[in-house]
C-alpha cells in the first residue's frame, strides 16, 4: 500500500475549503489509490467550525482518510506537509481600500511562507486560492527561498475550466471534447482567456474552436467576458462566491501537476514567469503548462497575434503594479 501524502488545506473552515477537503479524501485530488492525512488551517474565530469540519470528515468514514490534523496554529498544520493548498485569506469587504486588504494578505502569506519553508516536507507543491492569487504566491516564493520556485503556483484552472465550459456550451459538445484553451495572466477580469489554439474533438478528428465556432465577435468579445465576469455572475447568482467549482478545479491543478497531464493536452497555471512570451520575468502569471514527473513546463512556441499580444501585456502590467503594491506593504 502507499504510504499517505499530506495535504495542507489553509482557510479549510471557509467555503471553499468545506468543498475541497472531501475531494481530498475521496481521492479525486491524488488518485483513488493514494491514502492522505489532511492537514486543515484556520484563524481563532474559525476554530470550533473547523472542528465541526473535522467531525464530519469522521463521520464520513472515508476509506482514503488516514488522519485529520485541524488547528489555528500554522507550524502544527505546515509540519511534513506535501501539498499545500493555500485558500485562507484576508477577503476585501465593502469599501476597503485594495491597498489595505493587499498589506493583510502580504502579512498573511510572508508568515504562511515561513512556516512551510521550515516545516513542510522537502518538495512540497504549493498551490495558492486566495485573491490576489498571483501576487498571494509571489510573496509566499520571495519569503520561502528554499523552496524550489517550481514549487510555488497560483490557481487559474478554475478560469481554464469556465472557458472550456463556454466553448462547449456555446457548441453543445461534451466539455471532455474541447481542449487547449488557455488563460494568460492574473487571475482577475484583466486574465485573457485565449481560444486561438483550442481544439475540438470531432468524429473527424480535431478542429481548431475557432473554425467551428466560426463567430469571430463572440469569440472576441461575449465569450472573453463571459468568463473574466464569471467570478461576479456566481456571486450575483448564489450570493456567495463559486466554491464547488473552486474546489474541483484546485483538485485538477494538483493532480495534473503530480500525475502529469495527458499527452497533446495542456492545462493553464499560474508559474513564476522566466520571460516565455515576452512576459516580464519574476511575476507569477498564467501560462499554458504540460506537466510530467510531477513537474511543469510552459508550452513554448505558440504563435501570438496583435490582439492577442496587448492583452498578454495589459494583465502583465497589472500584475506589475499589483507587485509594486504589495512590495510597498512590506514595511
Ligand atoms: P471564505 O471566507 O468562506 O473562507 C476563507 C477562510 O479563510 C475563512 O474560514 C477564514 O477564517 C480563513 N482565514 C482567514 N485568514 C486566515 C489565515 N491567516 N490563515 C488561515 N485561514 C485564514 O472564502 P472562500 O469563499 O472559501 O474563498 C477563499 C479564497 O479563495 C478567497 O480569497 C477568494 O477570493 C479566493 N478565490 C479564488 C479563486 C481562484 O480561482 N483563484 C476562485 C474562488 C475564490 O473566489
Amino acid at each position: 500500500a502507499k504510504e499517505p501524502v499530506r495535504v495542507l488545506v489553509t482557510g479549510a473552515a471557509g467555503q471553499i475549503g468545506y468543498a475541497l477537503v472531501p475531494m481530498i479524501a475521496r481521492g479525486v485530488m491524488l488518485g483513488t489509490d493514494q491514502p492522505v492525512i489532511l492537514h486543515m488551517l484556520d484563524i481563532p474565530p474559525a476554530a470550533e467550525a473547523l472542528n465541526g469540519v473535522k467531525m464530519e470528515l469522521v463521520d464520513a468514514a472515508f476509506p482514503l482518510l488516514k488522519g485529520v490534523v485541524a488547528t489555528t496554529d500554522a507550524v502544527e498544520a505546515c509540519t511534513g506537509v506535501n501539498i499545500a493548498v493555500m485558500v485562507g485569506g484576508f477577503p476585501r469587504k465593502e469599501g476597503m481600500e485594495r491597498k489595505d486588504v493587499m498589506s493583510k494578505n502580504v502579512a498573511i502569506y510572508k508568515s504562511q511562507a515561513s512556516a512551510l519553508e521550515k516545516h513542510a516536507a522537502a518538495n512540497c507543491k504549493v498551490l495558492v486560492v486566495a485573491n490576489p492569487a498571483n501576487t498571494n504566491a509571489l510573496i509566499l516564493k520571495e519569503f520561502a527561498p528554499s523552496i524550489p520556485e517550481k514549487n510555488i503556483t497560483c490557481l487559474t484552472r478554475l478560469d481554464h475550466n469556465r472557458a472550456l465550459g463556454q466553448v462547449s456550451e456555446r457548441l453543445n459538445v461534451p466539455v471532455s471534447n474541447v481542449k487547449n484553451v488557455i488563460i494568460w495572466g492574473n487571475h482577475s477580469s484583466t486574465q485573457y482567456p485565449d481560444v486561438n489554439h483550442a481544439t475540438l474533438t470531432t468524429s473527424a478528428g480535431e478542429k481548431p474552436v475557432r473554425q467551428i465556432v466560426a463567430d469571430d465577435e463572440w469569440l472576441h468579445g461575449e465569450f472573453i467576458t463571459t468568463v473574466q465576469q464569471r467570478g461576479a455572475a456566481i456571486i450575483k447568482a448564489r450570493k456567495l462566491s463559486s466554491a464547488l467549482s473552486a474546489a474541483s478545479s484546485a483538485c485538477d491543478h494538483i493532480r495534473d501537476w503530480v500525475l502529469g497531464t495527458p499527452e497533446g493536452t495542456w492545462v493553464s497555471m499560474g508559474v513564476y514567469s522566466d520571460g516565455s512570451y515576452n512576459v516580464p520575468a519574476g511575476l507569477i502569471y498564467s501560462f499554458p503548462v504540460t506537466c510530467c514527473n510531477g513537474d511543469w513546463t510552459i508550452v513554448q512556441g505558440l504563435p501570438i497575434d496583435d490582439l492577442s499580444r496587448k492583452k498578454l501585456d495589459l494583465t502583465a502590467e497589472e500584475l506589475t503594479e499589483e507587485k509594486a503594491l504589495a512590495y510597498s506593504c512590506l514595511t
